[in-house]
């Protein structure tokens, strides 16, 4: 069996991805999300190609976090890959108009959550002198867009938080990459316009946007490289989006 990956945010979209993926490639896996009903889906549908366990906590509440890693049972312990991919945007708008429960909801999961997690993993991480986390980012933490204020402000954090990571942990030859990508048809664009599906379709529409498994893809390959090569920052658009602002639709729909 090979090494042991922690994902967060594996119920959906990118997480899930590569939750199917690495299982299939012999990964032991913990997989981590709030809903409860597709954790025990996962259990099933993966659980005949590679031992996982699942764990339900929300990354916003510290204790949770913390309660839920202490939790694991001890053939879990020694975590080889740290994913942190839990996040989401919560609505588009202007700063002056932006909901304060909102940037709450960004900071909180994006920035705090991704915090608590490591917090709890990269001690035993540093007792094992090896280790390796991958920050999920986005290219809305290289590039501001209109109305992306604090959902940009918040992968701008995750960014910061890689590049400290490498530095803070280059001593305990543990690995930290951050992968950041463009548009991807995920639950992304639900969650962001609150369960609007017809708007959350327009954001995919006229063009072809990433998949999640071409996102699993990428962090297998990260991922997979021999111990002394650290990947540490990738950026992936799909081919029609030139920049945060500048995508091509057939129809040059704005999105
Ligand atoms: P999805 O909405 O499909 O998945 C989000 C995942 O995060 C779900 O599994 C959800 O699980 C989990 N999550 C959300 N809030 C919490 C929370 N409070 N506690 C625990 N888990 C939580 O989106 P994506 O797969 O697209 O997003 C994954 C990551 O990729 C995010 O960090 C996102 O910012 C980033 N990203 C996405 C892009 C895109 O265009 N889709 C582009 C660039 C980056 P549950 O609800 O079960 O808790
Ligand atoms: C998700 C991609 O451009 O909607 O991080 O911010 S974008």
């Amino acid at each position: 069996m090979g090494l042991t990956v922690f994902i967060t945010g594996a119920t959906s979209g990118i997480g899930k991805a590569t939750a199917e993926f690495l299982a299939k490639k012999n990964y032991r896996l913990i997989l981590c999300g709030r809903r409860k009903e597709r954790l025990s889906q996962l259990q099933n549908d993966l659980g005949s190609f590679t031992d996982l366990i699942t764990l339900q906590f929300d990354v916003r509440i510290k204790k949770e976090v913390f309660a839920a890693i202490e939790s694991l049972p001890e053939n879990f312990r020694q975590i080889d890959v740290l994913i942190n991919n839990a996040g989401n945007a919560h609505g588009l708008s202007s700063i002056q108009e932006g909901d304060t429960d909102d940037w709450d909801a960004m900071m909180d999961i994006n920035v705090k959550g991704l915090l608590y997690v490591s917090k709890a993993i990269i001690p035993y991480m540093i007792q094992r002198n090896a280790g390796f986390i991958v920050n999920i980012g986005s290219v809305a933490g290289k590039e501001v867009y209109p109305n992306g204020n604090v959902y940009c402000a918040s992968k701008f954090a995750v960014n910061a938080l890689n590049k400290s990571m490498r530095l803070d942990l280059n001593d305990y030859n543990i690995r930290v990459s951050a992968i950041h990508p463009g548009m991807v048809e995920t639950e992304f664009s639900e969650v962001r316009f609150k369960g609007d599906v017809e708007r959350a379709k327009k954001a995919y529409a006229g063009y072809k946007a990433l998949e999640a498994i071409d996102i699993a893809e990428i962090i297998y390959f990260v991922i997979s490289r021999p111990y002394h090569v650290n990947i540490e920052d990738l950026v992936v658009y799909p081919t029609a989006q030139a920049s945060t602002t500048i995508l091509k639709k057939k129809n040059d729909e704005v999105f």
